[in-house]
């Protein structure tokens, strides 16, 4: 597609949709055919000599049909198999003109179409939603100048330092070699085992220990960049930068045990709900935001901006929010778009470079890589999902699929019989060209010593979690190490955690019968000989904050409760206002509302009124719903009556989510829990509706984990 230079992707235009128009068909009203375009007249039986005959080879219509099916499949990717994607749009808010010359950066403008494909890392292309896992968070913008892609991560920080450790890291974690067990887990032993002998991967693994891994929805994720990448402006000039993505909707995650039953209740709960939130019209949000660091502060921080391990506190360096992108679109096509989408975190746009991050370097070999042979050949950039919005004009031919028709007799540079076309574009037309940076170093296989720092960071992230959250990390790394067979490796790993944060260490050997203990240096007792012992030591770095509220999730709640899922657990014989009203007033809200019932058909209300039951109790679970709200009535009785609807409420409670009953709701409440329960914070049995809004925005009431009480 040509670019309109002077009126590019303006005035709500959508170039992306109008190219991916042109390669979508619809079998609307349409005959059926081969894929020669021949009318098929018979798609329900082979062609065979005679009723009960032999099938012929003769029959193309069958052989084409059975080997395109016997094709079908391609390559899951090796790692994020696991994901969902959507069309957005991003939107800038002001001109970032000062540190760069990325043009969808410069012109407030400027609409920038985007795909956005979310993901889990470990489990494979069928596994469920909800590990404990971290997240993908892929976005392809298609710009005026090419694709640029912002491959990220739900965590602002990474496991490994350097990327020819990658491929031990996925080792590690996917499921064992020998039997393929576990499916979409991080706890088994070689995933330990390799983390307790990486203390480089520790601030990462507090992430993975924390409620962000996770999450109750995509919509409620941050992104992060992760690497430090550079913005140039117009005057070549460079600034550090570091992304981030703010979601509107708040930053929440589920507990635990929630997402255990999740995983067998609805392994598709992400995917469903996003896809659900955008069918609805909940378009989910996130702001853009970037951390600027000027080129002569590179050496000033405590920590390296080029270690991948490390994150700039926001205390430290503000986020500055320039933009925000709107998710307003499904796919039309799983594998055509979601499945064969190519991210690569080497696409760039003049205005935006690498810097010498030693993750970010291998990471640009392995992308373009992984692609060829996931998607068959080097033409995967032709895939409509993949096309840029400007035409592809250069002198690579031929391979596998190749759909571009290339004319002429020149496919070399420089050349005279082309005119010399295609040319090369000045900087000023343009044309890329990469920072031009001074090295001027041996070749070596080290690390830099400003590297060596693996336990401040997590640390301050421990310090920085509320309560609750810590007590959350306690749980997760008795859990993940409870399922490790082998006790060495636990033992490694509280010895490792006392290296971060004693009363951690302590209580996590406490739930496995260990005492943790300061090793001798070096903290690991199995090291490489690399050369880099020093790495393997416990040192901290004096960071200049003892606490960065920017990473609690406590203080990322949503302001309100758009697409929040509410339950009205109810039956025949409830009362009219109480279920009526409620209801609407919920749904105005922007809530997804549903009619939970004994079972499916229509709930008749005390005036005899019907409405459609969405699930009955037998399909519906708690897991999968915000909140729970029991209206009045005659209903309740039934509801009392029937364990799922008591198991309902109890898990719910147990789960710590808002629950609002109206007069003799209540009664369920007495039914599913224990008399102490029920003066717990969350609980709402004054039939006020504001107090069951302000308590669905709380998300949960963690406090009352602690009394483990309730036995659902
Ligand atoms: Fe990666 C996929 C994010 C390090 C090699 N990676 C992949 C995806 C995401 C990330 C979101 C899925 C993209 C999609 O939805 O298609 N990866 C990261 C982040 C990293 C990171 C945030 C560190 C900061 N990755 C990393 C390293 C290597 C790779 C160090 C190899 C040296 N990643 C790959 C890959 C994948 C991939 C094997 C698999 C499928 C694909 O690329 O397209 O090439």
């Amino acid at each position: 597609m040509k670019i309109n230079e002077s009126e590019p992707f303006e005035n709500g235009a959508n170039p992306k949709q109008e190219q991916l128009g042109k390669f979508t068909t619809d079998n609307q009203g349409e005959f059926m055919t081969t894929d020669q375009g021949l009318k098929i007249n018979d798609d329900q039986n082979s062609l065979k000599t005679g009723e009960r005959g032999a099938t012929l080879l003769e029959d193309f219509i069958l052989r084409e049909k059975i080997t395109h099916f016997d094709h079908e499949r391609i390559p899951e990717r090796i790692v994020h198999a696991r994901g969902s994607g959507a069309h957005g749009v991003f939107e800038l808010y002001k001109s970032m003109e000062k540190y760069t010359k990325a043009k969808f950066l410069n012109n407030t403008s400027i609409k920038t179409p985007v795909f956005v494909r979310f993901s889990t890392v470990a489990g494979f292309r069928g596994s469920t939603d909800v590990p404990r896992d971290v997240r993908g968070f892929a976005v392809k913008f298609y710009t005026q100048e090419g694709n640029y892609d912002l491959v990220g991560n739900n965590m602002p920080v990474f496991f490994i330092q350097d990327a020819t450790k990658f491929p031990d890291l996925v080792h590690a974690v996917k499921p064992e070699p020998h039997n393929e067990i576990p499916q979409a887990a991080s706890a088994h032993d070689t995933f330990w085992d390799f983390i307790s002998l990486m203390p480089e991967a520790m601030h990462n693994v507090m992430w993975l220990m924390s409620d962000r891994a996770i999450p109750r929805s995509l919509r409620t994720m941050e992104g992060f960049g992760i690497h430090t990448f550079r913005f140039i402006n117009d005057e070549g000039k460079s600034h550090f930068v570091k992304f981030h993505w703010k979601p509107k909707q708040g930053v929440l995650g589920l507990a635990w045990d929630e997402a255990q039953r999740i995983a067998g209740k609805d392994t598709d709960f992400h995917r469903r709900d996003l896809w659900e939130a955008i069918d609805e019209g909940h378009f989910p949000e996130w702001e853009l935001g970037v951390q600027i660091v000027p080129q002569e502060d590179e050496h000033k921080y405590p920590f390296d901006l080029l270690d991948p391990t490390k994150l700039i506190p926001e205390e430290m360096v503000p986020v500055e929010i320039i933009g925000k992108m709107t998710l307003n679109r499904n796919p039309d096509n799983f594998f055509a778009e979601t499945e064969q989408v190519a991210f690569h975190p080497g696409h760039l746009v003049p205005g935006i470079d690498f810097t010498n991050d030693p993750l970010l370097q291998g990471r640009l070999f392995s992308y373009t890589d992984t692609q060829i042979s996931r998607l068959g050949g080097p033409n995967f950039h032709e895939i409509p999902i993949n096309k840029s919005i400007p035409e592809v004009t250069n002198n690579q031919r031929d391979g596998m699929h190749r759909m571009q028709i290339n004319k002429g007799r020149v496919a070399y540079n420089p050349n005279s019989m082309g005119g010399g076309c295609p040319f090369q574009a000045m900087i000023s037309e343009g044309g890329f060209s990469s920072f031009e940076e001074r090295i001027d170093s041996k070749k070596i296989r080290r690390r830099s010593k400003s590297f060596f720092d693996h336990f401040s960071q997590p640390e301050l992230f421990y310090k920085s979690m509320s309560e609750d959250e810590k007590r959350h990390i306690q749980n997760a790394f008795a859990f993940e190490l409870g399922k490790v067979k082998i006790v060495p490796i636990r033992q490694r790993m509280v010895n490792m955690l006392l290296e971060i944060d004693k009363e951690l260490a302590q209580i996590v050997g406490d739930k496995l019968g260990l005492v943790p203990e300061r090793l001798p240096q070096p903290i690991t007792d199995s090291i490489p000989a690399d050369g880099d012992l020093e790495r393997y030591h416990s040192f901290k770095e004096k960071l200049p904050i003892q606490d960065a509220p920017s990473l609690t999730m406590s203080k990322k709640l949503p302001t309100d409760i758009q697409a929040r899922r509410i339950a009205i657990l109810t039956a025949d014989g409830v009362e009219d206002e109480a279920f009526t009203k409620v209801k609407k007033n919920l749904c105005d809200l922007g809530a997804m509302v549903a009619i939970i019932a004994p079972k499916h058909g229509f709930v008749t209300t005390k005036s005899g009124d019907q409405y459609p039951v969405d699930e009955s109790l037998l399909t519906a679970a708690s897991v999968v719903f915000d909140a729970v709200y029991v209206p009045g009535g005659d209903s309740v009785k039934i509801l009392c009556e029937n364990a799922d609807a008591v198991h309902f409420v109890a898990e719910a409670f147990k789960h710590c989510k808002p629950i609002a009953v109206n007069k003799n709701g209540k009664n369920l409440l007495e039914e599913a829990l224990p008399k102490s329960a029920l003066k717990s914070e969350g609980l709402s049995t004054t039939g006020n509706l504001n107090d069951f809004v302000a308590d669905i925005k709380q998300h949960r009431f963690w406090k009352r984990e602690k009394g483990n009480s309730v036995p659902a």
